[in-house]
């Protein structure tokens, strides 16, 4: 029977000879050990059977929150194989980030570090989650005692293309994280659109070093790979000596700007070390023109910049060979974000919603296969984010110029993007605002050298209160997860505001913008 069930398809691309290494894990607690193509079929297998086991309704959810490492991805694949649908966690989260996220997404199953267990499956079991399982970096925890006990062979679910596969958090404007619904048909269409744009070939390496609970490091690197039956050096934890180290045995890098910025910053990068590789590709936030330059200079490879979404995958992307639709001469161009992808509509529109002419800049709006079903249990504001023929509000704001390159100007959504992690300053404002003495705040986002973009937080104390704003700081930490926590506090007698009393954020952000670099 025909299937969409994604396992099924990146299955069908694994390599002839199954013994061949498909992951290399190159630092952690398993660093030095290889598995094999046969390996990932197999222990997706066990992990499947166990979750089949379970006899979970269909749409049931698996939520995961552990440490990167080659078993958690094999409980990915073994989610996808068992028709399941996956939800990962940020290792950074706290209790309070966990809790909401269990409360709504009411989880069949809960796998969480082993150290967590005990406060993760208090929440977990009070929320009605049935199973709680472990897993840790080093190969232990109860979720392998179980799969061990389990046949290792699985015939994988059969999935329709528009039947959910994965629901990824963000954060929302409010400060409520919406639950994007994605589906196989939206990744596999993706994937597979990637593998022809980016040109992947037979021979191809990746080096593997970003997380893997957020859509760069799942789905643009581990289907890439896998949908070519490509090879990854797989990095638990990032270390940029570590990637220069390895580019002689790779072709293909994925990363956030920090992470090129921390690469130029080894003396080891030289044009000789990358000689090897064929791709080098950013995304998640914008690239600095400076940082592509660098990299042209250090290594003689032009950095091939993309933009994406969690609620659409990948939308745009510069051109790896040159594109059909825009002739020979087109180019890599630092600073832009490249062409809308083959079978992505994307407009630019006005406040009305009337597309704009070419060069002026506006809201961008998506359509495609590769487009989210909508958000978890909320279907007004899934409405409300779609227009009335279909296209998708992004919330990013930009302009299409004369050649097709789609440039990103800013954010019409209140949105940091530090290190390649989104913040929104309403969650972090909701939690200081709750904290003794404060009146109000505003959190913005400035340039940082290392994180391209952090937090500053501006607070206002009540008439006769004293606030100190290491404290807010303090009282953030353990709240919220670390990369959220504003890197400077200044405590302020006002905000400037607009004629409607609305803080300005725009000059704030004006007025702090050499505070870090
Ligand atoms: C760590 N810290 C951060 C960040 N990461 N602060 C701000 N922003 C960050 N991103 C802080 C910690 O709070 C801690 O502070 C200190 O830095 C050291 O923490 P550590 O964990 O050791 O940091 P690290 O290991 O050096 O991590 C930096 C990193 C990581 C490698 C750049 O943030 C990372 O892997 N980022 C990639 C994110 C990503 O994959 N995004 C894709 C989203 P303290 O000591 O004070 O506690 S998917 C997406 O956006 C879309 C769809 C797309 O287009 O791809
Ligand atoms: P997420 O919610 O984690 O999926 O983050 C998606 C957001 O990241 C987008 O809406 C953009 O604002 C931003 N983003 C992704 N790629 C790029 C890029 N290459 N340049 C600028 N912003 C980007």
């Amino acid at each position: 029977m025909s299937t969409s069930n994604l396992y099924v398809h990146l299955r069908q691309a694994f390599p002839a000879d199954l013994d061949a290494t498909a992951v290399e894990v190159i630092n952690g607690p398993s660093a030095g050990l290889r598995y094999s193509w046969r390996d990932l079929d197999r222990a997706s297998a066990m992990m499947a059977n166990l979750l089949a086991s379970l006899e979970l309704p269909g749409g049931a959810r698996v939520a995961v929150q552990v440490e990167k490492s080659v078993e958690s991805l094999i409980l990915y694949l073994a989610t996808l194989r068992a028709g399941l649908v996956y939800l990962p966690l940020n290792t950074a989260y706290q209790r309070a980030e966990i809790e909401y996220f269990i409360r709504d997404a009411e989880p069949a199953v809960v796998v969480c570090s082993p150290q967590n267990h005990g406060w993760v499956s208090k929440i977990a079991f009070s929320c009605g989650t049935r199973y709680v399982y472990t897993l840790g970096d080093d190969r232990s925890g109860s979720l392998l005692d179980r799969a061990a006990h389990h046949r290792d062979a699985h015939e994988p679910v059969v999935r329709a293309a528009d039947d959910l596969a994965v629901i990824i958090y963000t954060s929302g404007t409010t400060g409520r994280s919406k639950g994007a619904m994605l589906t196989h048909g939206n990744m596999l269409s993706n994937a597979r659109m990637l593998q022809r744009y980016w040109d992947w070939k037979p021979h191809d390496v990746l080096i593997h070093a970003l997380p893997i609970f957020h859509v760069h490091g799942l789905f643009v690197a581990i289907h890439g790979a896998l949908i070519n039956g490509s090879p990854m050096l797989w990095l638990n934890r990032f270390d940029a000596r570590q990637v220069v180290a390895l580019l002689p045995r790779a072709t293909v890098f994925m990363g956030v700007p920090t992470l090129y910025v921390r690469m130029l910053a080894e003396p080891a990068l030289t044009p000789a070390q990358a000689a090897h590789m064929r791709l080098f590709i950013s995304g998640s936030a914008p690239l600095l023109i400076e940082t592509f330059r660098d990299w042209q200079q250090r290594t003689g490879h032009t950095i091939l910049e993309r933009y994406g979404m969690s609620e659409t995958i990948m939308l745009t992307s510069n051109p790896c060979l040159p594109d059909a639709r825009h002739g020979d001469a087109a180019e890599r161009r630092g600073g832009t974000v490249g062409f809308p992808l083959p079978g992505v509509d994307l407009r630019i529109v006005d406040d009305a919603g009337h597309p704009v002419p070419v060069g002026e800049i506006g809201g961008i709006q998506v359509r495609g296969p590769n487009v989210f079903k909508g958000y978890w249990r909320m279907p007004e504001k899934t409405a409300e984010e779609f227009t009335a023929d279909g296209f998708f509000r992004t919330g990013d704001v930009g302009r299409l110029d004369a050649d097709g390159y789609v440039t990103i100007v800013g954010r019409s959504k209140d949105l940091i993007i530090s290190g390649g992690y989104n913040v929104y300053p309403a969650e972090i404002e909701g939690f200081i605002n709750e904290m003794p003495g404060v009146a109000e705040s505003a959190v913005v986002g400035v340039p940082h050298p290392d994180f391209g973009e952090v937090g500053v937080a501006l607070v206002i104390a009540k008439p006769g209160a004293q606030v100190d704003a290491g404290q807010v700081i303090a009282a953030l930490k353990g709240q919220l997860a670390n990369f959220k926590i504003p890197k400077h506090c200044r405590i302020v007698p006002e905000l400037p505001r607009n004629a409607m009393g609305k803080v300005q954020k725009n000059l704030l952000r004006e007025e702090y913008r050499h505070l870090l670099v």
